[in-house]
């Protein structure tokens, strides 16, 4: 990625597609963390663009609340999808703040439609605690935040599955770092066909090796690879901030190995930093991680 192009900051401050409270702060805890000014010191240009308009959780009817906020989160979802269309026909990099990761379902539509635009394939690497591919039957909770990804595939809500006509391409799509899964949520994600890389695989083989292969997948026949980082990938001990902690997780310096080899594959088209929940975080901590991780994503090297 070369370092003439702007970034493109977008906050989406939702918690809606989660039971606990708190992620809808993470764009001002990640902003408050010198975002802009330590991304400019890496020498790009960088254009905050601020919040997306959110609805307050206590302002909407018991009816949206029973829906598990369905209409908001696709209203959410449209604008941002809007937005990072936007970002990525001017040329730019869109780095999108959540928000729990049903904003995800904005973002990557965004960037699905431009690639639609352009006849070309998107490849993804997600990092996740979790698998993120529940649909509304096989979802304990029907929290739409454990459903973005099966979404972005073309599985669950009508209402979200069509802000993108294009969808992810399976075998393009690698997600890593699991460790916790629904019982019926394993069956739907062994018959996804994307690929998936346990903290068991993690232990195997390394991260070095593990990225190489999702790097692999990734990179087949497209011609760029976005990231979505969800921070309970990360193990708490490093990142206590998030809503859904799970111990066992990625230390520090996987989470940081996986993002700047995705770097080094000069492929990288943008990132989404979601569930970071400032409510759990102590002292920051959490916040500097993800700036720092966002570094990482931009070249940032220790040398
Ligand atoms: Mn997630």
């Amino acid at each position: 990625m070369d370092r003439q192009r702007t970034i493109e900051i977008i906050g989406a401050p939702s918690d809606l597609g989660a039971n606990i409270r708190g992620s809808n702060m993470g764009p001002a805890s990640i902003r408050i963390a010198h975002l802009k000014s330590k991304i400019e010191q890496q020498g790009f240009k960088v254009v905050d663009l601020g919040d997306l308009h959110v609805p307050i959780r206590e302002s909407l009817m018991d009816e949206v609340k029973k829906e598990c906020y369905l209409g908001p989160i696709r209203e959410i979802c449209k604008n941002l999808a809007t937005i990072t269309e936007g970002i990525m026909d001017r040329g730019n990099i869109p780095i999108t703040l959540g928000g729990d990761h049903s904003v995800a379902i904005g973002s990557i539509s965004g960037i699905l439609r431009h690639f639609e635009k352009k006849k070309q394939e998107l490849g993804l690497i997600w990092i996740d605690a979790h698998a993120d591919v529940n649909t509304p039957t096989s979802s304990p909770s029907g929290n739409i935040h454990g459903m973005p990804l099966a979404v972005l595939l073309g599985l669950g809500h009508d209402e979200l599955t069509s802000i993108t006509s294009k969808k992810l391409r399976p075998q393009n799509t690698a997600l890593i770092g699991i460790r916790n899964i629904d019982v019926e949520e394993k069956r739907i994600l062994r018959e996804s066909g994307i690929k998936f890389f346990t903290m068991r695989d993690i232990d195997e083989k390394g991260m070095f090796s593990v990225m190489r292969e999702a790097i692999e997948h990734a990179s087949n026949g497209t011609s760029g690879i976005h990231a979505s980082f969800d921070i309970d990938g990360i193990d708490p001990r490093y990142a206590p901030g998030v809503s859904t902690p799970v111990s066992g997780g990625l230390t520090l310096r996987e989470a940081h190995l996986c993002l700047e080899m995705i770097y080094e594959t000069k492929k990288l088209v943008g990132m989404d930093l979601v569930e970071l929940n400032p409510v759990n975080d102590i002292n920051a901590q959490s916040a500097n991680v993800v700036v720092d991780l966002i570094l990482s994503g931009l070249g940032k090297s220790i040398v």
